[in-house]
This record gives structure tokens, C-alpha cells and sequence, in this order.
């Protein structure tokens, strides 16, 4: 296939339907699959940061970085890890497994599972698609960049769409770029620690490409309430090649469906 086909994504109904079987299959939830097959697992364990906290000023502070990894983020690894310790047959899922079979989980588990496994791979995203500023071009020439471009119309117009998407979170949540099965991309927003491969998000259902986190936590020290500026300010400190790597996952989704 060349390179720069739109690969389909597999229907959710389709994604979560191999993961079933497969979870029959092989008697564990989900993660052995993903892990054999691709990068793409999130495992339930907190990587190490990719960067130094003060690596990403002047978009991000120190201070906010340090308390955000440590304290936010390893708050909910904890807080999964006790939710699953009732759930012996899940605890070696991904937590993309997780996050996408929610309606597997025991209903007295579930809220928890959700909101934990949810901050979790939410965090995860994050941080890997985050970088120093200015350490990549802005929308190179990758496949994603093409496609942001035809999509947003390059910078000024996917600024202004991101920032709208953001300032329309009530509350606390996240704003995401996804695709679709045909390749497409959309903004999305969820709200708590909800993920776009949820159901019952509050979106469209699709893969995360870009996550960007609007709870104050992430902003708030140096921004205070000016969510929008730090929205911009994000957008010189993205991750490109793992961005468009996150983009090129699809077709790993489509060899296991
Ligand atoms: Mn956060």
C-alpha cells in the first residue's frame, strides 16, 4: 500500500469485537494482543518522561510539570491499580483494552476503572506528544501534516479550531485531534478523564492522534485562567513524528481486526 493511502480504521463495533474474542481466545483482557502486535499498548505503569520537567518552558513550567507527572498522573496509576485489584483477570490489560471495554468491567469497578485507566492513558498521550518548542517543524511534511493542512488550513485555521474546541470544555476535560476510519481527522472534547475510544464519551468514537489536557491542573500556575494561551503555546511544543506515528497506528488496528 502506498504510504500515503488513508488507512481504514476498524468500525468500533469491529475493534471491540476482536478484543472480545481475543480476550476468549487467550483468557487475558486485551493486552497480550496489542503488545505482540505493535507499540501501540499503553501498559498500567507510569513511563519515565521522555524530557526533562523544565523541557517544555516557557509553554509549560517546571513546577506545573513536576506536579503534574508526580502527583496528578501517578495519582491515577495508584487509584487504577487499586480498582483492579478485584479484577485479577484485567490487570494485565492495556489501557486502551480498558478504556474501550468499560461495559466489561463489573458495574461496583466501573467508574473507577474509567476515570483511573482514563487519566492513565490520557497522561500518557500527553506527555509523548508533547516536546521541547520548536524542536520540529510545525506540521512537517508527514502524512498527518498533509492531511492537518487540507483539513484545518494550516496553522492560523487549526489554532483557531483547536482554541474554540478547548474554550467550549466546561469544566474540566481534554481536546482531541482523531481520525476516522477513512482516514479523516476531527477535534473532539471529553470531558473528566474520558477518552475518545470510550463509549458513552460525549464524542465521536476514533483514535487519539493529539490529547491535549484542559483540567486547570495542567495550566493553571502559569496561565491561570487563560486556557486559550496556553492552547497556542501548546502548539509550539508538539511531538510531530509521534504524532503522525499515532496516525499510522490505524493500520496496525486494521491487521488485528
Ligand atoms: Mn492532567
Amino acid at each position: 500500500m502506498d504510504s500515503t493511502d488513508p488507512v481504514p480504521l476498524p468500525s468500533r463495533r469491529r475493534f471491540i469485537g476482536t478484543t472480545i474474542a481475543t480476550t476468549a481466545a487467550i483468557g487475558v483482557f486485551s493486552h497480550q494482543m496489542f503488545a505482540a502486535e505493535s507499540a501501540f499498548a499503553t501498559p498500567l505503569d507510569q513511563s519515565p518522561l521522555p524530557y526533562a520537567y523544565d523541557a517544555l518552558e516557557p509553554a509549560i513550567d517546571r513546577m506545573t510539570m513536576e506536579i503534574h507527572y508526580e502527583r496528578h498522573h501517578a495519582g491515577y496509576v495508584s487509584k487504577l491499580k487499586a480498582a483492579l485489584q478485584t479484577l485479577p483477570e484485567v490487570q494485565r490489560a492495556s489501557a486502551e483494552g480498558l478504556v474501550s471495554n468499560l461495559s466489561q468491567i463489573p458495574t461496583a469497578s466501573r467508574e473507577a476503572v474509567r476515570n483511573n485507566a482514563g487519566g492513565h492513558l490520557n497522561h500518557t498521550i500527553y506527555w509523548s506528544i508533547l516536546a521541547p518548542p520548536a524542536s520540529s517543524p510545525f506540521l512537517p511534511r508527514s502524512e498527518l501534516g498533509r492531511v492537518v493542512r487540507s483539513t484545518f488550513g494550516g496553522r492560523e485555521g487549526f489554532e483557531e479550531a483547536l482554541k474554540a474546541a478547548g474554550m467550549r470544555v466546561f469544566g474540566s476535560g481534554w481536546v482531541w485531534l482523531c481520525t476516522r476510519a477513512d482516514g479523516t481527522l476531527y477535534l473532539a472534547t471529553t470531558a473528566n478523564q474520558d477518552n475518545p475510544l470510550m463509549e458513552g464519551a460525549g464524542c465521536e468514537v476514533g483514535f487519539p492522534v493529539l490529547g491535549l489536557d484542559v483540567w486547570e491542573h495542567a495550566y493553571y500556575l502559569h496561565y491561570q485562567n487563560a486556557r486559550g494561551s496556553y492552547l497556542s503555546a501548546l502548539l509550539d511544543s508538539l511531538n510531530w513524528e509521534e504524532a503522525n506515528r499515532r496516525y499510522q497506528i490505524r493500520s496496525i488496528l486494521t491487521e488485528i481486526a
